[in-house]
Parts: structure tokens; sequence; C-alpha cells
């Protein structure tokens, strides 16, 4: 038996991550207004079970809770996101200080616990009042976000330092525009491309405001990635793998080089779907950011198959191991998308903002032995040190999720906590995984065990 050691650099930030919607509950408290989530939770069959997130894991009220137990898991930084809701009940009404009040209270709390806040700007909460105006297939919501980021930037400067525009816009446009999986639930090409290239230029413009501003710290944003490997040579399966990266690509490659791959130009317009794009908003969307958080799952092997979803293709299952809801484990693939990333954008320091996996994980006898995710996280962790050894520009990982929330269309079917949350009771239960994450985060090291 052989036994290979990874090791970090000790400036390496470890942590946890997490989004408003899904842990905090409290909808209807403090003057928060309605968004696109709550309008879709509302309608039957929409969300697994009929569950919504009324409740979720109380977070609005047991954040200090749950702080106390990051510090005890000893990470060095929680992502979260804020509600624009909370700040703009209205969207772009006036403003709600209770809300400000509220994550003023929360940031102080976590900066006396030494735990550097990641805060996501926009992770899925439109508010309902501008989704009726047009929502993202408008350039008033772009106005609308950059007047709440300005404020969030101004009231917050010195407290949070680490800022990111928006998480997945892969999804905001695909998911909720063209799958209509996710809020708002539109199913149509030309309004996610439309969506697309708004976001992308709502967060172009962000950037730019935060350095008018001179805010402290640094701004980025979190696209999530998937490797995809064709299933053969054949030229239509290559195609087909290229089209599933480049869906992706399409929220990256703007941002880093000011242009849209025209491959997947040409193959969008098949579909009848090409955005309105004005003077200026390439430049804009192209503002330089100083670090890119990564949102890695997984990735699949796929072969053309026309007409079968919206890539005209279909995913090959190897008999490889999965999560449980269906998503392939693919730890080498993020080795290979930092490798990617670095070889394509140069070296731009990346965090991992979110990597994670459900699991039907249960309480038993007090314990919750997940050790298919402690599997999970070591493999994922060690793929990042051969990334490091690589030359890849990697400042740290935050895995999704601190606990089991609500996960969206999924509602509470899926647990992907570090934390096991009884959405009875509201107890929380640390897993192993979270005793083995501690772990590793003390010693800053893995060990792993070969034969
Ligand atoms: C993230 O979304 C979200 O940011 C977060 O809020 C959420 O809770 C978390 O991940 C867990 O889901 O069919 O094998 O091709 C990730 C969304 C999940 C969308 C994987 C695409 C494709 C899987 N992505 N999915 S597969």
């Amino acid at each position: 038996m052989m036994s290979t050691i990874v090791s970090f650099p000790p400036d390496f930030v470890w942590g946890v991550s997490t989004s408003a919607y899904q842990i905090e509950g409290a909808l209807q408290e403090d003057g928060r207004g309605p968004s696109i989530w709550d309008e879709l939770a509302a309608i039957p069959g929409r969300i697994w079970n009929g569950d919504d997130a009324e409740v979720a894991c109380d977070s609005y009220h047991r954040y200090e809770e749950d702080i106390a137990l990051m510090k005890e898991l000893g990470v060095k930084a929680y992502r979260f996101s804020v509600s624009w809701p909370r700040i703009y009940p209205q969207g772009d009404g006036p403003i709600n200080p209770k809300g400000i009040e509220h994550y003023k209270r929360f940031v102080a709390k976590l900066l006396e616990n030494g735990i550097e806040p990641f805060c996501t700007l926009y992770h899925w909460e439109l508010p309902q009042a501008l989704q009726e105006k047009g929502g993202w297939e408008s350039r008033g919501t772009i106005d609308a976000f950059v007047r709440f980021a300005e404020t969030m930037f101004r009231e917050f400067d010195g407290m949070i330092k680490h800022w990111m525009t928006f998480n997945e816009p892969w999804c905001i446009a695909i998911n909720g525009h063209l799958l209509g999986r996710h809020a708002p639930g539109i199913r149509s090409w030309p309004s996610a491309l439309q969506v697309a290239h708004h976001v992308l230029v709502a967060h172009g413009l962000t950037v730019r405001k935060f350095r008018e501003l001179g805010t402290q710290g640094q701004i980025g944003y979190a696209p999530d990635m998937y490797w995809y490997e064709p299933f053969s040579r054949k030229q239509d399966d290559v195609d087909a793998a290229y089209r599933a990266f480049s869906i992706y690509n399409w929220f990256v490659e703007p941002v880093f080089k000011g242009t849209y791959p025209d491959r997947m130009k040409a193959w969008f317009q098949t579909k009848g779907a090409e955005p309105d794009i004005l003077p200026g908003d390439m430049e804009l969307i192209a503002e330089p950011i100083d670090f890119l958080g990564l949102n890695f799952y997984g990735g699949n092997i796929v072969r053309s198959k026309p007409g079968n979803n919206y890539l005209d293709l279909e995913h090959v299952d190897l008999g490889y191991e999965k999560s449980d809801k269906g998503w392939f484990i693919f730890p080498e693939g993020l080795y290979l998308m930092l490798n990617w990333i670095t070889d394509h954008y140069g070296s731009i320091p990346i965090y991992i903002t979110e990597n994670g996996a459900c699991f039907n994980d249960e309480v038993v006898d007090g314990k919750v032995d997940d050790g298919r995710r402690i599997a999970f996280l070591q493999n994922h962790i060690a793929e990042l040190g051969r990334a490091i050894e690589s030359g890849v520009n990697l400042k740290g990982y935050l895995t999704w999720s601190l606990m089991d929330n609500f996960e969206w269309a999924f509602g509470y079917s899926c647990r992907f906590g570090l934390v096991h949350v009884d959405y009875r009771t509201l107890k929380r239960t640390p897993k192993e995984s979270y005793y083995w994450y501690r772990k590793l985060i003390r010693k800053n090291w893995l060990e792993l065990e070969s034969r």
C-alpha cells in the first residue's frame, strides 16, 4: 500500500457555500417583496412534492447557529447570497432598510468569527415586480440590478471584500427561459439567448460600477461548467460534445474575450435565436474581473441525437458512479476544466465556488454516515492538487453546501449538505463528511491511499 500526500498552500481558502432563497425562509418577513421563485412555487406541479421555501432551513432566524457550525468546522470563508427583494422589494422602487440591517448583522457576525464573507448578488431571486415588466428580457432589469449592486457596494464597503455578480448564468438563461424548469418558467430559444446576453451586460456594468466607486476588495462571478467527452470519434459525436461544452462556455468566453463563439452563434441561429446586442455591450461584458468562481458538478459522455434534447444529443451511461440525482460523478473533469480555463484565459485567480453531490442521507442514532460524500470530496480535492501542480492559480475551494437546503425545482428531495437538516424540527446534525472536512482544513493536506 502506497500513499500520496496532497498539500495545499498555507493561504488556501477552505469554505462552504449556500444561497439566500435555499436556506433563509422568512419570505414574508421584514418587508421582503415577492420573487419569481415564490411565484413558481405557487404553481402546482412545478416544485417536487409541492415543496416551497417559506421556512427552508430558517436561517434568516438561525444564522447565529449556522455561523457557530462554520466556526467549529474551521472554514475561512462563507459564500452566501443576498436576497434582492429583501433590499428592493419592488426591484426598482424604494429601498427596504430592514433588509440592509439584516445582512449587516449577519456579516458582522461572520467577521466577528473570523469568517470571510463571499457575497453573491444574484442567486436567482429576481423581484417579481421586475418580471412583470419583462424580467431579464428587458434592459430595464439591467439598470435595476446595477442600482441594487451599487447599494450593496456602498453599504458593505470594507465589510465584504469578495463579490460575485451572478451565480450560474447558464441556469438563469437555459433552465429559466428555455427548459422552463426554473423560474420564471419560460420555454423559448429567443428569450433564453436574450436573457443570457442581458445578464452578461448586467454583470459587466456591475463590475464597472464596482471600480468607479472604488469599492475595496475583489469582484468576479460564478458560472457553472461541465466537462464533456464525445462517445466516439465520429464527427457528429464530436460536434455534440462541442455543443454541450460550448453552451456553458457561452457565459465565459465573452467575459474573457469580448466575443461569443462563432460556431455556437451559427448553431443558435438554426434555432431561430439571435440576441439584440447594442454597440458597446461586448466591451462591457469583457470588463476585467479579479477572479473566476467556478461551480463544478461533473460532466458527461455524449453522443449526437437530433431532436432528443435542446442540444440534439444524449448522455451515454457507461455505468460510472452517480449521485442520487443521477448526475455523473467525474472528479477528473475538475482537473481538466481548471487547466482548460487556464490554457484559454490565462492565469486568472480561481475559487471553486460550488462542488458537491446529493445523497439520500439519513440520521441514524444521531449520526449521518455519508461515506459517499466523503469519497466525492476526497476525489475532487485530490484533483485540485494536480491542478495546482500544473500551475492553475487556484485560491480556494468552497463546497456546496454547508447544509441541506431547498433544491429549487427538486424541493427538499436532495441533500447536498455537510450538515443534515431535519425539515420538521429544523435540527442541524453534522454529517460524517463535516468531521472529515474539518480534519482536512486543520491539516491543510490530504492523504490518499492507493494500492
Ligand atoms: C447549482 O446548480 C446551484 O448554484 C445551487 O443553487 C444548487 O443548489 C446546486 O448547484 C446543486 O444543484 O444532467 O448530469 O448534465 C447546479 C445546476 C446541475 C445544472 C447539473 C445542470 C446538469 C447535470 N446544474 N445539471 S446532468
